[in-house]
């Protein structure tokens, strides 16, 4: 008996089917973000620092710089995870050909056809996202909530175009694109005025979401505050979930790195599936603050996994995942965090989920909480293995060694 076969009759023993488990864990999509790969740096070559309360740390070697890097780099990592995947880009990521240059609010779908080629290439979907940092027309902290009519306007044409973009790409691949509205804006000290910039704000949105254009699912992401803007978030929690709430069509995004600290986005999906058909997340690991560091496979990433099978919402909730660290390999951030993603999901999809709500319901709460702990020393990394052959991808320590060698032949040829 191989240790595959014997895990799955450990299982089976607590009423669980391994085999329907790995069928469903082979659907899921995880949509893999792009800017781990170059330090949320984009390819517009504007020299721009990151802004925008976010950062990325470290200066580890091998930074990707183009689009070839970037791309290289990206399916370098998907080469070592196992399962479905997308691709999640950022505006900053346009590719200009000659001649073609652009400033934000007047990118097009063409800036961005190299990236729909590359998905294609590798049967991959898009998601997107309006960039609205890093930019001299950033002023004040402030884009979609300035005061500054130019300026809001500015970034209001930004996101009217993106969501173009992100049509014309759902178009080319024949899958949904996931659009995202993240603004940075908020204050450093106490505002005199919390309001007006919530109501421009609105005002913005309605602006930019006014279109209906089809192959895109419109979302919106709260924040609870960033570096330098500390006091103040204009697009806080309440705000966007009353707009999502009041605007069909509009959903409310899940960070895992912006509530409260004691806040868990894992208790909140199901108070959103109330009410919404679509659940999506950013999944980050918050390290004392909203520190983007890689997602490991811990506790609250598993709380996420086992929220999302327990409520049967593998459909409905989509999974993004949104850290930067620059302080390690890049290739093996991006695969460690995506595999963290993807062991959280089958350890939730190894649970007897209708015993343990039976259990629950009938009040046997010791049996429950016992079943929970069992369940955590059964032969779970077996059955992980099998996954990642199944999947054609390296198991154990493997993976890391083709990222050692890709470090050696090519991250470290880049200085
Ligand atoms: C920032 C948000 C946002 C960004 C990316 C780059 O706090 O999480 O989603 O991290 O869009
Ligand atoms: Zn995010």
């Amino acid at each position: 008996m191989t240790r595959f076969e014997s895990a799955k009759e450990q299982y089976a023993a607590w009423g669980v089917d391994v085999e329907k488990a790995l069928a469903a864990l082979r659907e899921v999509p995880v949509s893999i973000h792009c800017w781990q790969g170059d330090d949320v740096t984009g390819l517009e070559g504007s020299g721009q620092a990151l802004s925008g309360g976010i950062q990325a740390t470290g200066d580890y070697p091998g930074r990707a710089r183009s689009f070839e890097e970037l791309t290289a780099d990206f399916l370098k990592a998907c080469s070592l995870i196992p399962g479905k995947k997308r691709l999640n880009l950022h505006a900053s990521y346009a590719v200009f050909e000659e001649g073609q240059r652009a400033d934000r609010d007047g990118l097009l779908p063409e800036h961005f056809a190299k990236w729909v080629a590359f998905a294609k290439e590798n049967g991959l979907g898009i998601d997107f996202n309006p960039t609205f940092f890093s930019h001299p027309m950033v002023k004040g902290g402030l884009t979609l909530s300035s005061p500054l009519e130019e300026v809001r306007a500015f970034w209001v044409r930004h996101g009217i175009q993106c969501r173009r973009i992100a049509s014309y790409m759902a178009g080319e691949l024949g899958s949904p694109v996931l659009c995202n509205v993240w603004i940075p804006d908020g204050l450093k000290d106490i505002p005199a005025d919390r309001l007006g910039p919530r109501l421009r704000l609105q005002k913005s949105l309605d602006e930019i979401f006014a279109e209906k254009l089809p192959g895109i699912l419109d979302c919106v992401e709260s924040k609870v505050f960033g570096i330098g803007l500390e006091s103040y978030t204009v697009g806080s929690a309440e705000f966007y979930l009353g707009y999502a709430c009041t605007h069909p069509g509009v959903y409310n995004l899940l960070d895992s790195g912006h509530y409260h600290p004691t806040e868990y986005i894992s208790d909140k999906i199901s108070s959103l599936l109330t009410v919404f058909d679509k659940v999506p997340l950013h999944v980050s690991r918050p390290v004392r603050w909203d520190s983007d560091h890689v997602v490991l496979y811990q506790e609250e990433i598993q709380e996420i996994a086992k929220e999302i099978v327990r409520s049967g919402a593998l459909e409905k909730v989509l999974i993004g995942l949104d850290f930067f660290d620059a302080s390690i390999n890049r290739v093996a951030a991006w695969v460690i965090g995506t595999r963290s993603m993807e062991k959280a999901l089958l350890y939730a999809l190894l649970q007897p989920w209708e015993d343990m709500k039976n259990m629950q319901e009938e009040g046997r709460f010791t049996e429950l909480l016992m079943t929970g702990e069992e369940l955590k020393t059964l032969p779970f990394g077996d059955v992980w293995e099998h996954y990642c052959q199944m999947q054609g991808v390296p198991g154990g320590r493997d993976w890391f060694k083709e990222v050692e060698a890709y470090e050696r032949d090519v991250l470290l040829k880049r200085i």
